[in-house]
């Protein structure tokens, strides 16, 4: 080895770096994408292509830098050097892009949608197609590391921190901006790693941020370390990257560093970059941050053959991957259905996921017992949700409660009231309002091993975060049972003693269509604590809608079952049975059957579904074939609301059983009003209910 370059001061000497590994893993995945671009995409054995060419310099850089055991990184599709320097295997990369058997995700997913599970070393949340979607789950896998280690003592914890990896163009979305805020409010150990190619696909970086530079508008933003830097000038990009990584793993707070960086190839295989002119491309090439590194590292610290073997040594092992990865079965169609909930094998045990929930970590809360052993006075609804949630609290310290206002003040509807004053600001508390920060930090939090139980104020206002919770509902099937994100979601809604179209939408049917959850909708006090607390010791993420009309409602109240007391999904509770017809139904419209029944005096089963994902399609159809008829209430709207699924199951497998045709009573189509008169001229009431089920039983 030759004498080291004079070097600006403050940067570290190239030779403490091992640059021939830097080397390697930038000359690996070059030979991937060059691999890709001439052969594999044009033969269609590749269906997408995101070439990471200019960016690799900057990402191997970082990933030598993730040295903390319990390092987790919020990564993007253009992320694969920095998988490669994370030790994601060329076969398995190269599988997940040729969707064979294995890889990331057995051919499901996109193949540069990553993930990488890990209980030792940086772990990788999978990666999401969704351009934004990293930065929330990121702050969440950064508030873990610091519960884990204040409130479970995991002292690995303290010394790890959370990276979100974006391009310029990600900056501008909600996700990013949501993620400052909490990571900065919170003082969190999270880097924001911004690679900067001047382009979000053709849209330049000016469009996204004002005058380009995202670095530049948030020097001023409280409580956020900020560097700036080029990777055409390696040394200096090297010694950025590993300032502001020790920045923040030594408890300095948030960081973000941008880095410009050329894009070296269009953003995509189909991408022909005719929005860019000959002049820019070239200029652009003249940037290469590896022939830079190439001018600074040669001959003074490599030899100019060594240098060529380093990259020939790339593309041998590219080369030598790919008749493995061909020898890769491709993914059985057979198990296409598979996880997209959590499995239980044979023998009753639960085929756990690599990485995620409490069960990832070997922790198995008990089962509970389905026999009720009602104690003291009948409870409301919300008190029951509140006692229910003060159990398992007591019980499960990986178990945290978060949502606007559920701290100080214990909710706006006093679900988590007094919680915090017991358990402490560290297990209960406030967040930021943003939803998609909610939810978001809560898929991390779950993939870091804890059970986080967020709430949603309102119905309506999970709508910001649609995104974070489809793609929570869909991380176990994507990852083929490597990662699952388990969590309670807690949500209001429905009407009250008035309508609108925020606090009181229904809007259930949503939930089920959101693949991955499991919904369940209580109509009483004892099957709330019960479904709670399966949720809460289950493995799958869970909505768990609180009526608003039963939180405080008579009929609803009952007395506490048991602090082990748990009700199955999927399991209707038959309310009253009879023969002229079967009334199945859910949430607050089983109150009104209920008293409709009553009032007409007509022998019916009445159906409580309680959970509407899974449905029990046993207990309606067996139902339906004995009493040949059937009524479907329900609050939602009628068009495409599950009434529809469940008169369609009937429809077809009960069709010959049926004396009459299945009717529903729905609300029409439109947003639930204000005014309580105008509410009650839509909503299926006692008495409309009481004539549908007369008309039904007449035919
Ligand atoms: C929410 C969302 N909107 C749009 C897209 C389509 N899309 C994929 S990548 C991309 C540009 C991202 O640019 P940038 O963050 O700068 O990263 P780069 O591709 O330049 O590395 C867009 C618009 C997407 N994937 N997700």
């Amino acid at each position: 080895m030759n004498a080291s370059p004079k070097l600006a001061p403050g940067v570290p000497e190239p030779g403490a770096i091992d640059w021939r590994v830097v080397l390697r893993q930038i000359a690996t995945s070059r030979a991937l994408d060059d691999l890709e671009e001439s052969t594999l995409l044009p033969g269609r054995k590749v269906l997408y292509q995101f070439s990471a060419r200019g960016h690799e310099l900057t990402q191997v850089l970082l990933g030598r830098q993730l040295t903390g055991s319990r390092d987790g990184v919020g990564a993007y599709y253009r992320s694969r050097p920095l998988l490669l320097s994370l030790g994601l295997g060329l076969e398995d990369a190269l599988a997940s892009t040729m969707m064979r058997t294995g890889g990331m995700s057995d051919g499901r997913d996109i193949g540069v949608v990553f993930n990488l599970p890990r209980k030792s070393g940086a772990c990788v949340l999978p990666v999401c197609g969704g351009v934004g979607t990293q930065y929330t789950p990121a702050v969440g896998w950064a508030a873990a590391l610091r519960y884990r280690e204040a409130v479970l003592g995991d002292k690995e914890c303290g010394a790890s921190i959370a990276v979100a990896h974006g391009g310029d163009a990600s900056t501008a979305t909600n996700g990013f901006w949501s993620a400052l805020n909490i990571a900065t409010t919170e003082r969190l150990p999270l880097l924001f790693f911004i690679e900067d190619n001047g382009y979000g696909i053709s849209v330049p970086s000016r469009q996204q941020t004002p005058g380009g530079n995202i670095a530049r508008n948030l020097e001023s933003f409280r409580g956020l370390r900020v560097l700036d830097g080029d990777a055409s000038d390696p040394m200096t990009a090297a010694a950025l990257i590993e300032d502001a990584v020790t920045g923040v793993r030594s408890g300095g707070g948030p960081a973000l560093i941008r880095l410009a960086v050329p894009r070296l190839s269009g953003h995509s295989g189909q991408d022909t970059q005719a929005y860019k002119s000959a002049g820019e491309i070239a200029a652009e090439k003249e940037r290469d941050p590896f022939e830079k590194l190439r001018a600074q590292l040669v001959p003074a610290i490599i030899s100019a053959a060594d240098w060529d073997l380093e990259l020939a040594r790339g593309r041998q092992a590219v080369a030598a991957a790919l008749p493995a990865v061909e020898r890769r079965s491709a993914p059985d169609p057979a198990r296409v259905r598979r996880y997209v909930f959590s499995e239980v094998a044979a023998d009753g045990s639960v085929e756990v996921q690599q990485q995620g929930g409490t069960y990832g970590e070997g922790v198995v809360p008990p089962p509970g017992t389905q026999h009720a052993n009602p104690q003291g006075p009948r409870i409301n609804l919300v008190t029951a949700v509140r006692r229910t949630l003060e159990h398992e609290l007591a019980v499960n310290p990986r178990m945290l409660i978060f949502g606007e206002d559920v701290g100080r003040k214990g909710g706006v509807h006093a679900a988590t009231l007094g919680l915090q004053e017991k358990f402490g600001s560290a297990r209960v508390f406030d967040t930021s309002l943003s939803e998609e920060g909610i939810i978001g930090r809560a898929v991390g939090m779950a993939a870091a091993g804890l059970m986080p139980v967020p709430e949603i104020q309102f119905r309506k206002y999970a709508d910001p975060a649609a995104e974070q919770l489809n793609d929570c509902g869909t991380m176990r099937w994507r990852t083929v049972n490597r990662f699952a994100a388990p969590m309670v979601v807690r949500i209001p809604g429905g009407f009250f003693k008035c309508g609108d179209p925020w606090h009181s939408q229904s809007n259930e049917v949503q939930w089920v269509h959101g693949l991955g959850w499991r919904v369940a909708m209580p109509s009483n006090a004892q099957d709330a604590v019960g479904l709670l607390r399966s949720a809460l010791r289950g493995n799958d993420p869970t909505i768990f809608f609180e009526h608003r009309s039963l939180l405080d409602g008579g009929w609803a109240r009952r007395a506490y079952p048991g602090d082990e007391f748990v009700v199955p999904f999927g399991k209707a509770s038959v309310l009253r049975e009879g023969t002229t017809l079967s009334v199945v139904t859910w949430g607050a419209m089983v109150e009104r059957c209920e008293k409709a029944l009553i009032d007409t005096g007509i022998s019916a089963d009445l159906l409580d579904l309680r959970t509407l994902s899974p449905w029990d399609r046993e207990a309606t159809l067996a139902s339906v074939r004995k009493t040949r008829r059937c009524l479907i209430v329900h609050e939602d709207t009628m068009t495409a609301g599950f009434g529809a699924e469940i008169a369609a199951v009937i429809a077809k497998d009960a069709f010959f059983d049926l004396d009459a045709p299945i009717e529903r009573l729905a609300m029409p189509d439109v947003p639930s009003p204000h005014n309580p008169e105008l509410l009650d001229a839509v909503l299926p009431s006692i008495e409309a209910i009481a004539q549908a089920i007369t008309a039904l039983a007449e035919i």
